[in-house]
């Protein structure tokens, strides 16, 4: 079992700025652990604030991965471009976000990923990862 996790723009300050809303671990600390939990899957990590990156990495493990965890973070919200590229691959992706989107403003409730999603996690703090990986398990 091969799984991807892709983190859009600003993931990288996870930890670093705004705990309040997004928690005070860093996305590699928390990674870790995640390899430590689950030592049966062969877990990668990409993160961009670039657009273009983020649409290329889709393409490249899209139709090799076993599953792809997405947290395409504010490009959710405005990339036409993302959401055609979950689309087009056939590797299924669940969309992840880190705090419930529905219950902030109203420009956060849109999603251009979720359309072509295998399935949406979102509210659970960092463990929305962790569920979106075992719902890869079964
Ligand atoms: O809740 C999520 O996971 C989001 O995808 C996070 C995005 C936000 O634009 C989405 O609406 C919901 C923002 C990621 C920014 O991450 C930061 C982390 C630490 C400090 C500042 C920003």
């Amino acid at each position: 079992m091969k799984l991807m996790i892709i983190n859009g723009p600003n993931l990288n300050l996870l930890g670093k700025r705004e705990p309040e809303v997004y928690g005070s671990t860093t996305f590699e600390d928390y990674f870790a652990e995640l390899q430590q939990k689950f030592p049966q899957v062969e877990l990668e990590y990409f993160q961009s604030n670039i657009e273009g990156e983020l649409i290329g990495k889709i393409q490249e493990v899209g139709f090799d991965y076993d599953g792809i965890v997405l947290n395409a973070a504010a490009y959710t919200h405005t990339s036409v471009g993302m959401g055609d590229a979950v689309k087009a691959v056939s590797t299924p992706v669940v969309e992840v976000h880190i705090s419930n989107t529905h219950q902030r403003e109203e420009y956060r409730h849109v999603s251009y990923i979720s359309p072509g999603a295998k399935g949406v996690i979102l509210g659970f703090g960092l463990q929305s990862y962790d569920l979106a990986i075992q719902s890869f398990l079964g």
